[in-house]
């Protein structure tokens, strides 16, 4: 089939846009070489702190057949890990996702990976994470966000996307797109889970997961129209900047939607999870196929085109 599903940005050439989501299956160095080994695009790392952390109590993670619900606690291997790996990943574009529990974790990583030069192809700073008790996501907090990223571009001049928390208010995204448009964002992942929601289970009349009282993010099915909506509002209010699809990509159909919205690469999150690396294959078979159909040959001919007027 001769159809492009390549994706470029920000100085970055993915032969697939699908790649992993920061979360799942991209931990430990073994999983980064797994991932580095599939069909996927690109690599991204699990958000690093700048220490090893073990996470949350298990169980921490829950699954049913409309998402996922959980609440990691951001256990990771330290920044060091994930900047020593890149040397085994050179072929294919290397993300490092940073989530630091305080602005002074956040500069302490990026200084590090400044240091480190070309190791690393790109960074992706969350600012979303639910699920770390006491921590508040920053990217729900305006003033704070914008004071970060005043401080990250005085200390890194690498490329630097962020992963947005999802948004459900037109004013929030109005806010939010005005903070990223006075920065050199190289691109912004729409999005995170949507946090502190409560799956119940009935029968045993408890919650699902064990940290936060059963709070957690949700992501998969449940995710996917917020998903959709955030990608789309921040395409069209931030041209120019590439946007990362995330949120319920399970076949090739829902990556082309999120290509409509205007997504210029996608991740998967949740279903990765459940089925493996083999993912990434398969929704890209299923998303040249249906290209093949409706006649498109590249992601261009129809990105962001989605009607809408
Ligand atoms: O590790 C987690 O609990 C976690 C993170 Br850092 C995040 O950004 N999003 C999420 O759903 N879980």
């Amino acid at each position: 089939m001769s159809i492009d599903i390549s994706a470029r940005f920000s100085g970055l050439t993915l032969s697939s846009c699908l790649f992993n989501a920061s979360g799942p299956r991209c931990t430990s160095s073994g999983e980064l070489l797994e991932l580095y080994n599939s069909k996927a695009g690109a690599v991204l790392s699990k958000s690093a702190t700048p220490g090893f952390r073990v996470g949350n109590p298990k169980p921490r993670y829950f699954e049913n057949q409309f998402g996922s619900l959980n609440s990691m606690g951001l256990p990771n291997e330290g920044i060091e890990s994930y900047i020593s790996i890149a040397a085994q990943l050179s072929n294919k574009a290397y993300i490092v996702s940073i989530a630091g529990l305080s602005k002074s974790d956040n500069m302490q990583m990026l200084r590090r990976l400044q240091k480190s030069g070309q190791a690393v192809d790109a960074v992706e700073l969350n600012l979303s994470c639910p699920n770390v008790p006491g921590k508040a996501q920053i990217g729900y907090d305006f003033d704070s966000t914008k004071a970060l990223l005043e401080e990250v571009f005085q200390v890194f001049d690498g490329k630097l996307g962020v992963k947005l928390p999802p948004y459900f208010d037109m004013i929030h995204f109005e806010q939010m797109a005005a903070i990223l448009k006075a920065f050199p964002i190289a691109f912004v992942t729409c999005v995170n889970s949507i946090g502190n929601a409560l799956i119940v289970d009935a029968e045993s009349e408890s919650v699902v997961i064990r940290p936060k009282s059963g709070f957690g993010g949700l992501g998969g099915d449940y995710l996917k129209p917020t998903g959709l909506a955030n990608v789309r509002q921040f395409y069209k209010r931030l041209p120019g900047i590439p946007v990362i699809g995330v949120g319920g990509v399970k076949t090739g159909l829902d990556a082309f939607e999120y290509i409509l919205c205007g997504a210029t690469a996608i991740q998967v999150g949740s279903q990765l999870m459940r089925e493996g690396i083999d993912c990434f294959e398969r929704i890209a078979f299923e998303l040249k196929t249906l290209m093949k159909t409706k006649g498109y040959k590249k992601l261009s001919q129809f990105r962001g085109k989605l009607k809408d007027g």
